[in-house]
């Protein structure tokens, strides 16, 4: 099959998911082509026969207080499509990429080209921006004129019907992780690089956005640093991530915090990680969760959205309720106190990341993609 991917370029789980999906799907033999305005961050293959990446370019204009992003993506779809006889157009995302993809399908269909679309749901692009009264009619639109819907949980399908007039079907096909890739992998960890052999070390990976509620992740390492030697590892960028600097400072913490950006190598800091807090308001599924068990840390989560989905309670980590900091305190030192309990969680963590392998994920992707060429 010929098949376009459109998705977010940027360390988003959401762009993750398409890159990884697209990857896969191209080694079963598939063409692959991604089209967005940047490469995707996880890309790093430009250079086998069947993957290609196709730039939304936007020229700037003086007349635009805002570039017209869905206006040149629809237009590039329309390129692409026939230029590499797609079969099938996968957009990641709702917002703009489904409404952009059915401008492309309604240009194409005026030539006689007929192009499915399939629409996957992430979870903001349904619970915190798509479901904006500014944006709702446009996203209702769009997920009922894709031919096939998935969402990445049971929690999101259920969001989507209750913050929408929905009337196509929604499968839902979760996130996945590659276990093969981390087999693969060659170096021990070199964990004495970021602490001292005798501390803990607990870790955090987001966007920094609000609703990852960063100042729980401190709140809860300051009690558990308290108890046991520790440090705490913040991976990633974004708008709260100063203030969060400021609040390590203002609690005397800095020498037991590191804040180290955004990284493509999530899986080298993972495997020194004995620990994972995702404390989120809101997760439809917790991409980065799957990625910390399937690298065997356990999860101390929030129960927030599809959290519950992945991380499993008393088992691959612990859940509690949104801004319960005492209490995810308290189960991350169950842990840490006992190096046995760690160690079972640990094997069990990456026991419950199997039930997510890519190989089950992607057939399920594939019927869809037949499904949507049926129609
Ligand atoms: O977590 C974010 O804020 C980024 C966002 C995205 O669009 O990349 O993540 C969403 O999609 C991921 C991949 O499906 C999910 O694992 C995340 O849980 C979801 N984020 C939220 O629902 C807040």
């Amino acid at each position: 099959m010929n098949i376009a991917i459109v998705c977010y370029p940027t360390f988003g789980g959401s762009g993750v998911v398409a890159t990884e999906l697209g990857l896969a799907l191209s080694k079963m033999g598939h063409n692959v082509h991604f089209v967005t305005y940047h490469q995707p961050v996880r890309l790093d293959t430009l250079n086998t026969q069947n993957i290609h990446f196709h730039e939304v370019n936007i020229p700037d204009y003086p007349l635009f207080k805002y570039q017209p992003y869905e206006l040149a993506l629809s237009s590039r779809l329309v390129d692409v499509v026939k230029s590499y006889k797609i079969n099938i157009l996968h957009v990641h995302y709702a917002i703009p990429h489904a409404y952009a993809a059915y401008m492309a399908k309604k240009m194409l269909s005026d030539e006689g080209i007929s192009i499915p679309i399939v629409t996957t749901l992430h979870g903001t692009d349904i619970t915190l921006v798509g479901s904006h009264p500014f944006y709702r009619p446009a996203v209702t639109f769009s997920i009922n004129h894709s031919d096939c819907v998935t969402a990445v949980s049971e929690s999101l399908k259920q969001d989507t019907l209750r913050l929408f007039d929905i009337k196509t079907d929604i499968k839902v096909i979760p996130n996945f992780i590659d276990a093969n890739k981390l087999n693969k992998k060659d170096k021990p960890c070199e964990r004495s690089l970021l602490a001292p052999e005798k501390d803990r070390i607990i870790t955090h990976i987001s966007n920094f956005r609000p609703l990852k509620r960063i100042f729980d992740v401190i709140d809860i390492f300051e009690k558990i640093s308290l108890e046991v030697s520790s440090r705490l590892l913040m991976v990633g960028e974004g708008p709260e991530k100063s203030s969060a600097i400021a609040y390590v400072n203002s609690k005397d913490l800095k020498n037991k915090v590191l804040f180290l950006g955004n990284s493509n190598e999530i899986d080298k800091i993972l495997c020194y990680s004995d620990v994972f807090l995702l404390p989120s308001e809101m997760e439809s599924f917790g991409l980065v969760a799957l990625e910390a068990m399937a690298n065997g840390v356990p999860v101390i989560s929030s129960n927030a959205g599809g959290l519950g989905e992945v991380n499993k309670h008393d088992f691959s980590g612990f859940l509690s309720d949104i801004g319960d900091v005492n209490s995810m305190a308290n189960n991350a030192l169950k842990l840490l106190l006992d190096d046995k309990k760690l160690k079972q969680f640990k094997s069990q963590a990456r026991e419950q990341a199997k039930l997510f392998d890519i190989d089950k994920i992607v057939k399920q992707y594939e019927s869809i993609y037949n499904i949507a060429l049926s129609k």
